[in-house]
């Protein structure tokens, strides 16, 4: 069945005292809220409920790719078990592309995740994203000014969404949009368009656990020496470290696991304080 878009404006029963957010499902009567129905998920930041998909959305260039953010943003979804999709815009900024960014990219898809390079001013490969909109809720996350926003309006027709300015001097968008929207597209399929956020939580997994959020060291794991407690940082007979000295892991993402880690580290320590 067609999803028929509606706007009702609706006031919630009393007896209902937890927040509802973006994307619940709730029953209506007359104009009340009488029901939440239960949750698939709650996601953190932004939060949006019942969400299918993480859009990760980033440009080549105003504002430059952050591998390390990049790899913030996936582990944040990992670890919210939402799939996260790589979306790289602004891809008519970076003549040189292929180039060093290009071949970090290609790590993603090796790892296994779903990578689009597209650019929204010239049209290129919007429908592979386009896809994802059609079915369940997908959210767009990302920096502010990578063009999420400007992405949905030239994909969902009436959208009319507020695009603005990269500032020049500091490189960075001007966080334009304020607040999380469900748009409808399609036939059954949501999207969300959300403020620009750079500031992720990481917490609350054991360090230990981290490899297990790298899909492409847990896939090493077993043929390390110590596999059940390697965490492939000085363990002798890694897998992992050999596979980075042969370039089969990229070194970046092995810097940010590294990163991941310390802070992980270093909370858990804390947490006996
Ligand atoms: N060159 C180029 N510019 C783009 C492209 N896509 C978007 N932009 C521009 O990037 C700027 C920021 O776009 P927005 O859509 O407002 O970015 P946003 O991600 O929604 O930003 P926030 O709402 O602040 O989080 C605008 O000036 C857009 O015109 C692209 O493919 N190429
Ligand atoms: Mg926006
Ligand atoms: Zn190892």
């Amino acid at each position: 069945m067609a999803l028929e878009e509606k706007k009702i404006r609706c006031q919630v029963r009393g007896r209902i005292t937890t927040r509802i957010y973006p994307g619940d499902r709730v029953k209506v009567r007359e104009g009340m809220i009488e029901e939440l129905l239960s949750r698939d998920n709650l996601m953190s930041r932004p939060q949006v409920a019942n969400v299918s998909r993480m859009l990760v959305v980033m440009a080549v260039k105003e504002p430059g790719l952050d591998f390390l953010l990049l790899d913030k943003f996936l582990l944040a979804s990992e670890l919210e078990e939402i799939e996260p999709i790589i979306v790289i815009n602004k891809l008519d900024l970076a003549p040189d592309f292929p180039g060093e960014n290009q071949r970090k990219l290609e790590a993603y898809r090796q790892a296994g995740y779903k990578l689009h390079l597209i650019s929204v001013k010239r049209g290129d490969n919007l429908g592979e994203v386009l896809e994802y909109f059609q079915q369940g809720i997908s959210v767009l996350a990302g920096p502010s000014g990578v063009g999420k926003s400007a992405l949905l309006n030239e994909l969902l027709p009436g959208a009319e969404l507020n695009i603005g300015e990269v500032s020049k001097k500091l490189g960075r968008g001007t966080h334009t949009t304020r607040r999380v929207k469900l748009l409808n597209a399609g036939d059954s399929g949501w999207v969300a368009d959300t403020p620009g956020f750079t500031s992720l939580e990481i917490s609350g997994i054991d360090p230990v656990d981290l490899r297990f959020y790298f899909p492409e060291f847990a896939e090493l794991t077993p043929r390390c020496k110590f596999s059940a407690n390697c965490v492939h940082i000085h363990e002798p007979g890694c897998a992992v470290k050999k596979a980075l000295k042969s370039d089969k892991i990229a070194e970046h993402r092995y810097q940010s696991y590294l990163h991941f880690y310390k802070i992980l580290e270093q909370e858990w320590e804390n947490k006996y304080d």
